[in-house]
């Protein structure tokens, strides 16, 4: 019965307003290709631009046991790899060639302005990330961004979370790769919200050897109370 009476708080303080949102989704991955699973093969990083401006043979999107040293193929978390993994991840180059390295995409948020006007929209950014375990200064680290945008462009929030080169794990002493972690950012979405920009960054470059991965990016919008 306590279970039910606080089930029915939490609905009834939700924002109910009566908006248009159409094709607009709550609780979906708002991200196309966050998995890197869309055409691996032609590499051609599908929903995803990159800067700098990348070639064809930089092998941004890789299969897992393609490259020798990244993981191992048909392997799961106790190689390291993020739960539901699939056959394919994103790898940023950071070495003497790239010192900052991103992969981004835009989600049009034109559909929920009503919503967003009449209501509290919270977001939750998530994704796998690795790396590698490095001490010395200029090894890679990667950061997970959202910046939010107006209808003209004009910044209206950015968060952002950075993992830096000591917080990555290597898997142990029987393979020699390291271990995706899950990170998330949540908050709210700023009003006069109209786009999302979510970024994937990578930057240092000391050596061949750095470079970012991740896996499984969403971003997931719910809706919260109603605006006072
Ligand atoms: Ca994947």
């Amino acid at each position: 019965m306590k279970r039910l009476t606080i089930y029915f708080v939490i609905i009834s303080g939700l924002c109910n307003a009566q908006v248009s949102t159409p094709n607009f989704n709550y609780s979906q991955n708002l991200l196309s290709n966050g998995d890197a699973e869309i055409d691996a093969l032609n590499r051609k990083i599908i929903s995803w631009n990159s800067l700098p401006k990348s070639t064809s043979n930089d092998y941004l999107q890789n299969s897992y046991g393609e490259t020798l040293g990244e993981w191992e193929a048909n392997c799961d978390e106790k190689c390291g790899l993020p739960p539901n993994a699939g056959t394919n991840y994103f790898r940023l180059p950071t070495d003497d060639s790239y010192k900052n390295f991103s992969l981004y995409q835009t989600v049009d948020l034109s559909g929920f302005k009503d919503s967003l006007e009449a209501c509290i929209i919270n977001f939750d950014l998530t994704a796998y990330i690795a790396g590698i375990n490095c001490s010395e200064s200029g090894c890679a680290h990667g950061t997970l961004s959202v910046i939010f945008k107006d209808i003209n462009g004009k910044q209206t929030g950015t968060y952002e979370m950075t993992k830096d080169n000591n917080e990555f794990k290597d898997i142990g002493s029987n393979y020699a790769m390291h271990k995706f972690e899950g990170i998330s950012i949540s908050n709210l979405v700023p009003e006069k919200t109209n786009s999302a920009e979510i970024w994937l960054k990578a930057a240092g470059g000391c050596c061949d050897l750095a470079s970012i991965f991740f896996d499984n990016v969403s971003f997931v919008l719910s809706k919260g109370e109603k605006r006072k």
